[in-house]
């Protein structure tokens, strides 16, 4: 068994190795969340107060607001499900945002080819493993996301998961570019507009290298939870009272329509509130399966696959039961980059917020023992305040 997603709204732990993590020092946790062999640059996990000031001070526009607000309708964002944001990065923000994703990358392989055996696993909440990653399982995972066995937690995968030892889950705990992002009021901007909202919350954030030879990701949409993941809904006032979340893709390269690891997606899909029919394997099978014969509820035209290709600097915000998938990557294409950031809103009827799909714990603790900034503790906010999910702890909990 492996920690729950939110501890610090449990009423009780199950483990004492659990119950320990949440009485450790903030400095305990973060020696085991950071092992040696990943270098001893601190990463925002390590900041102290004046770190956290320089990021506000040093601060540079990473959206280009007028080129953003252009392409942004709300009214279609929500009839569609999706937001296409062609070139709204400015190109010298392009490259920064570039070389922290390869940094993010780095990092998360050099935690795969790492000696697991120095990692403090006690302090993590966990025995240490019986077994490790067999030298093929730390091949096929080098370079891209997603890709270390975790099935089950017989390695310790998903341990490292959780607690984002792995750089590709909540890389912005890593890499100081992708927090200023995680934070940056224009991204908060964004999230408002989209989430139509002021009060806006951090649900997850990770990398998603995809590289060449990738196979391409299937057919699939995610729940948001609150007993809102089935049956479709024709009324867009209450598609947006639920509490949705709002995927936002950051594809600081771009990518081309054929064989580049492209994102396609199905205007529509996502007023059928249907995650757990709505996949596939490919193209084919969606259409001649969940596809068959759907029209928009709305605008009655046939649903119909989308591939996109976007320029440099774009971003795609998704509403989370929007159908979406990856295109595969050729062997002789160049790595795809892409940081996920999720946000969420409350359901507009009962003031309630979903708990997150992952905050690691020792962050929900930080915002919980007042060691974050004001904005990203407000953000994390559901990850350690009972009130605010009404006693729920999972993340899709009815
Ligand atoms: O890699 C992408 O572009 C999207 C990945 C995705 O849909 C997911 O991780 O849920
Ligand atoms: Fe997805």
């Amino acid at each position: 068994m492996s920690m729950p997603p939110n501890p610090l709204l449990e009423d009780q732990l199950d483990d004492p190795l659990w119950e320990r993590f949440l009485h450790c020092s903030t400095s305990d946790l973060v020696r085991a969340s950071r092992p040696e062999f990943l270098g001893d640059e601190p990463t925002p996990l390590q900041w102290a107060a004046e770190d956290w000031d320089r990021l506000e001070a040093e601060r540079r526009d990473i959206f280009d607001l007028d080129k953003l607000e252009a392409q942004f309708d709300r009214d279609v964002y929500l009839r569609d499900g999706y937001a296409v944001l062609r070139g709204i990065v400015p190109p010298s923000v392009i490259e920064t945002w570039t070389e922290a994703l390869q940094h993010g990358q780095q990092r998360n392989d050099a935690l795969l080819q790492a000696d697991w055996s120095q990692i403090d696993w006690p302090r993590l909440g966990r025995r240490p493993p019986e077994c490790q990653l067999s030298a093929e399982a730390i091949a096929g995972a080098l370079g891209g996301s997603q890709k270390a066995p975790q099935r089950t937690d017989e390695a310790g995968v998903l341990t490292l998961r959780r607690h984002s030892v792995f750089t590709e889950y909540f890389p912005a705990g890593h890499v100081p570019f992708l927090m200023d992002v995680l934070t940056h009021p224009q991204m908060l901007h964004l999230q408002k507009l989209c989430l139509g909202t002021e009060a806006v919350y951090f649900d997850h954030n990770q990398l998603l290298t995809r590289p060449p030879g990738y196979a391409g990701g299937g057919w699939h949409s995610h729940k948001i939870g609150a007993g809102r993941d089935c049956g479709p809904v024709r009324d867009l006032a209450e598609y947006h009272a639920q509490p949705n979340t709002n995927l936002t893709l950051c594809y600081p390269e771009g990518f081309s329509a054929a064989a580049d690891g492209g994102l396609k997606l199905i205007r529509g899909s996502h007023l059928f509130r249907d995650p757990d029919n709505c996949r596939a394997a490919t193209d084919e099978e969606i259409e001649a399966g969940w596809l068959k014969g759907r029209v928009h509820p709305i605008t009655g035209k046939p649903l119909a696959i989308e591939h996109l290709e976007l320029p440099p600097g774009s971003v795609v915000c998704c509403l989370s039961h929007g159908a979406h998938g990856v295109a595969p990557k050729g062997a002789d294409k160049e790595t795809r980059w892409c940081t996920l950031y999720a946000y969420k809103k409350a359901d507009d009827r009962t003031g309630l917020v979903q708990p997150p799909h992952a905050v690691p714990p020792l962050w929900a603790l930080k915002a919980q023992r007042g060691e974050l900034p004001p904005v990203l503790t407000e953000l994390m906010r559901p990850s350690f305040n009972r009130a605010l999910t009404g006693g729920r702890t999972e993340p899709y909990q009815n």
